[in-house]
C-alpha cells in the first residue's frame, strides 16, 4: 500500500476475535466504520467507531437488508488512488476512501445445514457483505480486503512487517480468497434453492464447496491436497467426529467415505453389517448376529488385504468388536457411534483413527457425484438404485430358494460399491470373494475364485467358499465364458442385470450347469 492504511470498515456475523482484532487496528491509529451488530461489539469492548448509518446518511434499514449499499460506502471501495477524477469524485460527493474491509458474511450454509425454515435461509443470503467483498477485491491495489476471520492475524502480521501498510502481494492473495468465498456463498444458495424447488437434475448449477481442511498431500506425497465440504445435510466422513488418532490423509477419507457409503446400505434394524476397505474397494463385508460377528466374518473373508483398511459399521462400535479390531493394524473404524467401553480400548491406539457419524446416510436420497477430466469434470445423480425382491426376474430353470434369494440381494448390495468390473461371491451373508477393477469381467471372475481359495487356506476350510455360493455382477455377462468360470468355482446361483446381446446364450450356459439366474434390470458400474 502507497500510505500506511487510516480507515477500516468492520461487518462481521462471526463476532469471535473481533474486539481483541480491532484494539490492534486502533492501536495503529486506523479509524473504524461499522454496521449496527459489529459496532455494538466494538463498543462494548470499549472501541470508538463511526457507525456506516453517520457515513451514508441513511439508517440501517429494512431488516438491515440496506445497510452498505451506498455510493459512501462502494465509492470509498472502489476509488482508484491514483486517478484524478476518481479523487474529485471523492471530494466532490464527500466519500472517504476506505483502505481495509472485513467482512464476514451472514452465515447462509450453517442456517440452512441447521434446518431453518425457508425464509430464515432467505434472509440470510448476504446481499450487502459480498458486494463491499467484490469491491475491495477488484481495487486491491490499493484497498486490502479481509473475507475469512481466519486471516485476522496474517493482516497484523503483514501491517507488522510493513509500518502499517500491506503490500500488494498480500492485497492480490486476500482478493483471491475473497472471490473463493463469494462464489462459494452464491453456489450454496443455488444448490440450497435447487434443492427447495426440487430442481434435481445436475444441469445449470453451480458448484462449490468450503474449505474444511488442507490435507498434508494428496494421492501421493508429491500431491498438494485439501478437503472441501459442500454442507449437505448427509451423516458422512465430512461431518463425522473424530475422538482420536492423528489427522485424516486424502486417501483415509476417500476410503472412510466408501466403507461408510456402503455399510450404510444394510439397515442397522435389519441387523449389524460392517464393511472393510482398502483402496475403495471392499475387502470384505458380512452381516452377523452381532457387531462382533459382522465384523469378524468381514475380515475371514480377506484377512491378509484387511490389514491396515477402513472398517465401518452400521450400528454403534461396542468394546468386544473394538478389543477385535486392534488385534490388527487398522487406519479407521467409523460407526454411527461408539459406547465407552469401545473408546476406552480404542484410547489406547494412538494411530487408530475413530470417527462417529451419528446416524448413516439414505442410500436412496437423492444427491450428485463429480469426477474430473482434463479441462472439466462430469456430474452425474448419486447411484441411489436400488432393488428389492419383487424386481427380479427368474430367467433359469432352477428357481432360487429364499436363502439364496437373500444372498443374491446382499452380493448386489456389495457389488454395487466395488469397482468395475465387480464380480462378488457370497454365502450366508457375507463375501467369501470379490475380484474388483478388472478390465475383463472373466478375470474378476477368476480373481474372486483365487481370493476365496486364499480364504480357505487361511480358515483351514476343507473347500473354497464359493462352492455352493451365490455371485453377483454388477454388469451383464456379454458371454457366456463369465458363466462358465462361476460354475468352475462352484457358485449356484447368479444375480446380473442382464440386457447382453447374448443373454438367450448366458441363460442357456446357466441351466446347463445347473446355476440359478436371476436379473435386476438395474446396473452398477462404479469407475
Ligand atoms: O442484509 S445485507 O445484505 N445488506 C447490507 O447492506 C449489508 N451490509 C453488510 N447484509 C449486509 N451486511 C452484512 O451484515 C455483513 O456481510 C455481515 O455479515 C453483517 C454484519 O452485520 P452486523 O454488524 O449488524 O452484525
Amino acid at each position: 500500500h502507497p500510505v500506511p492504511l487510516k480507515r477500516a470498515l468492520i461487518s462481521v456475523s462471526d463476532k469471535t476475535g473481533l474486539v481483541d482484532f480491532a484494539r490492534k487496528l486502533d492501536a495503529r491509529g486506523i479509524e473504524i466504520l461499522s454496521t449496527g451488530g459489529s459496532a455494538k461489539s466494538l463498543r462494548e469492548g470499549g472501541l470508538t467507531v463511526v457507525d456506516v448509518a453517520d457515513v451514508t446518511g441513511f439508517p440501517e434499514m429494512m431488516d438491515g437488508r440496506v445497510k452498505t449499499l451506498h455510493p459512501a460506502v462502494h465509492g470509498g471501495l472502489l476509488a482508484l488512488r491514483d486517478n484524478a477524477e476518481h479523487l474529485a469524485a471523492m471530494q466532490a460527493h464527500g466519500i472517504g476512501p476506505i483502505d481495509l474491509l472485513v467482512v464476514d458474511l451472514y452465515p447462509f450454509e450453517e442456517t440452512v445445514a441447521k434446518g431453518a425454515s425457508h425464509d430464515d435461509c432467505i434472509e440470510n443470503i448476504d446481499i450487502g457483505g459480498p458486494a463491499m467483498i467484490r469491491a475491495a477485491a477488484k481495487n486491491h491495489g490499493f484497498v486490502t480486503v479481509i473475507a475469512d476471520v481466519r486471516d485476522y492475524d496474517a493482516l497484523l502480521a503483514e501491517l507488522d512487517a510493513n509500518d502499517d501498510r500491506t503490500t500488494l502481494e498480500f492485497r492480490q492473495r486476500q482478493a483471491q480468497i475473497a472471490y473463493a468465498r463469494t462464489a462459494a456463498y452464491d453456489a450454496a444458495v443455488s444448490t440450497w434453492l435447487a434443492g427447495a424447488i426440487g430442481e434435481d437434475t445436475p444441469r445449470r448449477r453451480a458448484f462449490a464447496g468450503t474449505l474444511a481442511q488442507p490435507l498434508r498431500y494428496g494421492e501421493n506425497p508429491h500431491q498438494k491436497a485439501a478437503f472441501y465440504v459442500t454442507g449437505e445435510n448427509r451423516p458422512g466422513v465430512a461431518t463425522a467426529k473424530q475422538w482420536q488418532g492423528k489427522e485424516l490423509s486424502y486417501n483415509n477419507i476417500n476410503d472412510t467415505d466408501a466403507a461408510l457409503e456402503l455399510v450404510a446400505e444394510f439397515d442397522p434394524a435389519q441387523g449389524p453389517a460392517c464393511a472393510i476397505v482398502k483402496h475403495a474397494n471392499p475387502c470384505g463385508v458380512a452381516r452377523g448376529d452381532s457387531v462382533l460377528e459382522a465384523y469378524r466374518r468381514a475380515f475371514d473373508c480377506d484377512r491378509t488385504s484387511a490389514f491396515g483398511g477402513i472398517v465401518a459399521l452400521n450400528r454403534t462400535l461396542d468394546g468386544a468388536t473394538a478389543e477385535e479390531i486392534t488385534r490388527i493394524f487398522t487406519e479407521v473404524v467409523i460407526a454411527p457411534d461408539a459406547d465407552d467401553d469401545a473408546r476406552r480400548i480404542f484410547a489406547a491406539k494412538k494411530n487408530l483413527r475413530l470417527l462417529t457419524t451419528g446416524g448413516l446416510p439414505d442410500p436412496q436420497a437423492p444427491g450428485l457425484a463429480f469426477r474430473q477430466v482434463a479441462g472439466g469434470f462430469l456430474v452425474q445423480d448419486r447411484d441411489n438404485g436400488h432393488v428389492g425382491r419383487s424386481d427380479l426376474k427368474v430367467v433359469s430353470d432352477r428357481r432360487p430358494d429364499d436363502a439364496e434369494l437373500a444372498d443374491m440381494l446382499f452380493a448386489w448390495t456389495v457389488a454395487k460399491h466395488v469397482k468395475s468390473n465387480a464380480i462378488v461371491y457370497a454365502k450366508d451373508m457375507a463375501t467369501v470373494g470379490i475380484g474388483a477393477g478388472q478390465m475383463s469381467r472373466v478375470d474378476s471372475t477368476r480373481i474372486g475364485r483365487r481370493k476365496s481359495e486364499d480364504m480357505a487356506e487361511a480358515l483351514g476350510l476343507a473347500q473354497p467358499p464359493t462352492m455352493g455360493a451365490v455371485v453377483a455382477s454388477d454388469a451383464f455377462f456379454p458371454f457366456a465364458d463369465g458363466i462358465e468360470a462361476l460354475a468352475e468355482a462352484g457358485a449356484r446361483a447368479v444375480i446380473q442385470p442382464g440386457g447382453s446381446m447374448r443373454d438367450d446364450e448366458v441363460i442357456a450356459a446357466a441351466n446347463r450347469l445347473g446355476l440359478a439366474m436371476v436379473l435386476t434390470g438395474q446396473r452398477h458400474f462404479r469407475h
